[in-house]
């Protein structure tokens, strides 16, 4: 047995020192982390504030040259800088000038006969209705953003003719190609034109989108349309129609002279404007139609140049959903959102017995409130339905 004495203040003081080392242990180095963080933070609030300021300055220095909002570099301070929205403006009469827009025709079209699929893209810079009364500087294929749809089978050869009538050089980059980019997708001067072609050999709902550098701002002034590649085993169904979602980020209302491109709003990913097919909310004022028991294929393509579509049709569920539009395997069944990234496609089957209005949405719903919404009318009912 131990003799040794035991002072138990001491050991009471002994453990206390010991859970307090343990805590200490933890918090000293949770302390030096915050302290650290409130330093980076000061820092990068003072960077920014400057490249802020830098930014705004570098904005109304090139949107005389440009037409556009531009920050000096596209990776400075761009979540700092402030913007003003120009979400929902409507002018009074907006309701009568949507019921006025013709909508972007939504059916998918026939496919070209024959083996080889002749496509001529023009390019030309032209103003766009965006919303009710609103107007944009648009950078366009086929003078429409998006541009036209184009359908073709599974194997055909896609023989490409674009012709470039816009004032800088543009390129086209098709997402069902399987090509060299540095080629086939290479700029194309103004007023020139070029021909190359590719064998649709992957089935899908693809996008294809100008590839000039900068990318992502010639995405976002409208450059962009959508390629169904459709392989021979697809289900039969009575309805297709194809969507493609983009958003759109305005430098102006656009209710007067039209708006252009505020590339810091695109950086910082706060549209606008959401659409399907260029314009809101458009198939709300022009729904696009089905009979009950009939089936529906949506094919989807969300274009960008950021944020995802989470295609969602209210009243029913994706009976038959090819996610990332990965049509050699088969489909997931009875699904209630698919996600379509941005860049990339989905192919949606619905089937509705019961006449009725279902609108068919980005469950993102932000995007919803800014005109990513759009309606299935099922029976040719009477009435609207707001969501
Ligand atoms: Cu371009």
């Amino acid at each position: 047995m131990s003799t040794y004495p035991v002072d138990h203040s001491e050991a009471a003081s002994g453990i206390g020192w010991r859970v307090f080392a343990v805590f200490a242990g933890f918090l000293i180095p949770f302390v030096i982390a915050i302290g650290a963080w409130l330093a980076v933070s000061a820092h990068n609030a003072s960077d920014k504030a400057s490249q802020a300021a830098a930014s705004a300055k570098a904005a109304s220095a090139t949107s005389s040259n440009t037409g556009m909002s531009m920050p000096t570099s596209a990776a400075t301070g761009a979540g700092a800088v402030p913007t003003v929205s120009f979400a929902g403006i409507a002018p009074a009469n907006a309701d009568a000038l949507a019921m006025r827009h013709a909508a972007f025709p939504a059916a998918l079209p026939a496919a070209s006969a024959g083996p080889i699929a002749h496509v001529h893209l023009s390019i030309a810079d032209r103003v766009v209705s965006i919303a009710p009364g609103i107007h944009y500087k648009a950078w366009t294929f086929g003078d429409t953003a998006p541009g036209p749809v184009i359908h073709v089978r599974q194997g055909q050869k896609v023989a490409v003719t674009l012709t470039n009538s816009g004032a800088m050089a543009h390129s086209v980059d098709f997402h069902a190609a399987q090509v060299a980019p540095n080629i086939d997708f290479a700029d194309v001067a103004p007023g020139a034109s070029k021909t190359f072609s590719f064998v649709a050999s992957v089935p899908g709902a693809f996008m294809y989108h100008c590839g000039t550098a900068p990318a992502f701002m010639h995405i976002a002034n409208g450059m962009y349309g959508a390629i169904v590649v459709e392989p021979k085993n697809m289900p039969l169904v009575q309805h297709q129609y194809v969507l493609v979602s983009s958003e759109w980020y305005l430098n102006a209302p656009g209710t007067g002279a039209p708006a252009s491109l505020d590339v810091t709003k695109a950086e910082q990913m706060t549209p606008d404007w959401v659409t399907f097919n260029g314009y809101s909310a458009q198939y709300k004022t022009h729904p696009l139609t089905s009979m009950p028991g009939q089936t529906v294929r949506f094919w989807v393509v969300d274009a960008g140049p950021s944020l995802n579509t989470e295609f969602h049709v209210v009243g029913t569920v994706l009976k038959r959903a090819w996610i990332n539009a990965d049509l050699v395997d088969a489909p997931q069944h009875d699904i209630q959102t698919a996600v379509v990234p941005a860049g990339g496609g989905g192919v949606f089957d619905v089937t509705i017995p019961k006449a009725g209005i279902y609108p068919f949405v980005s469950h993102s719903f932000a995007s919803v409130m800014l005109g990513e919404v759009g309606l299935l009318n099922v029976g040719n009912v009477a009435g609207t339905m707001s969501h």
